[in-house]
């Protein structure tokens, strides 16, 4: 049994030593290297060249080695076999960590403070308590539901929007009846009494008409495509306390078109953003985002996949697997993700 490592724009190495030393007895190999494609069974993949796996005949199980699906499914040759995408407490903790930080950074001003810092001014801002802050998280999903339990805890008022608007975590992607042991922590904790969630097109002006801050962690699919754009912003609450509305999309770039969110953020539509994710990867450097003084541009870090947690994850789901226990966090190909 071979697993080819398939990705693009990593480093392969720590992949490969971290899987040897939890497949031992199996060939892992880079599809860089030479090897037997008939032999092919499992492939742990992110952005893999097109035409990859089709030509892989044995081929059982595709795990992408991150959340999001959208890069893989728009490969028009993807052999039909199942994908396992990742959900992990690793991946997941480091993006609720994120979203905390840019919500409290945009909370607590610090625009604002960085600017009055650069002057030598001993400002003097209102501090709104979180418990007045309404923060909307754009799907509710693994990452989602994590996020905005964090929120919760801190006090902001949070709600979230979905495609079914369910309180609970989906079971239809989960194929298994035991979830697996590294998952424990990963399964996303209930909305709870506190979290009230909006769910399809209906739900979506009374949940944009209650935001101050908005979260997209959305996936990008042919539903969720330019969804964010001016007609959208213009829906955010305009009665917040912060003076204007937030967005923070850590989700894609394809959800969002740029050159709206720069309007808004000029016609005060918008307050100021956190962009982690753009229509185009790598941002240019011409784009007006890097430098205007109310946004915050990150690199598409928000939640790094790690070698280390998610090579053990796919491992275990490998055996998980072969032991007949199915596989969980099956992509759903129709809805896209
Ligand atoms: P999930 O599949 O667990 O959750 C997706 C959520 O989006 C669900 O709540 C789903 O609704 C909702 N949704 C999907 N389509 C629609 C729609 N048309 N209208 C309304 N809601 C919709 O995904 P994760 O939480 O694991 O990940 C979310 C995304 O985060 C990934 O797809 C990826 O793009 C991005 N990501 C970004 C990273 C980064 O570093 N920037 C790192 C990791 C992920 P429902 O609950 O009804 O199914
Ligand atoms: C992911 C990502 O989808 O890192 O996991 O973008």
């Amino acid at each position: 049994m071979t697993l080819l490592l398939a990705a693009t724009g990593w480093n392969a190495d720590p992949w490969l030593e971290r899987f040897r030393r939890l497949l031992p007895g199996r060939t892992v190999v880079d599809f860089r290297a030479p090897y037997d494609p008939a032999a092919v069974r499992y492939v742990a993949c992110w952005k893999p060249p097109r035409d990859l796996l089709a030509a892989l005949p044995n081929l059982a199980v595709i795990f992408n080695l991150g959340a999001g699906v959208d890069a893989l499914l728009a490969d028009p040759t993807l052999p039909d076999r199942p994908i396992v995408r990742i959900v992990n407490p690793d991946l997941t903790s480091r993006m609720r960590d994120y979203v905390v930080l840019h919500v409290l950074y945009h909370h607590r001003r610090m625009h604002r403070l960085a600017d009055a810092q650069r002057r030598h001014d001993w400002v003097d801002l209102d501090q709104p308590a979180p418990e007045a802050v309404r923060v909307g998280i754009l799907g509710f999903g693994a990452l989602g539901r994590a996020a905005g339990r964090a929120l919760a805890d801190l006090g902001f008022q949070v709600a979230a929007w979905s495609r079914s608007g369910a309180t609970e975590p989906s079971t239809t992607r989960s194929g298994a009846t035991e979830p697996l042991s590294s998952r424990s922590g990963a399964t996303e904790p209930a909305a709870g009494a506190d979290i009230a969630v909006f769910g399809g097109a209906a739900g979506l002006a009374p949940f944009l008409a209650r935001t101050d801050i908005l979260v997209v962690l959305l996936p990008l699919t042919a539903e969720t495509r330019g969804l964010i754009d001016r007609a959208f912003l213009r829906g955010l609450a305009k009665d917040g306390p912060l003076g204007g509305a937030v967005l923070i999309n850590a989700g894609r770039g394809g959800l969002q078109v740029e050159a709206d969110i720069l309007a808004a953020l000029d016609d005060g539509t918008l307050l100021s953003a956190t962009l982690d994710v753009f229509e185009k990867e790598p941002l240019d450097a011409a784009s007006p985002l890097w430098d205007h003084p109310r946004v915050v541009v990150t690199p598409h870090n928000a939640a790094d996949s790690d070698p280390e947690a998610l090579a053990a994850h796919v491992a275990e789901h490998i055996g998980r697997y072969e032991a007949g226990l199915g596989l969980v966090d099956v992509v759903d190909r129709g809805r896209g993700y």
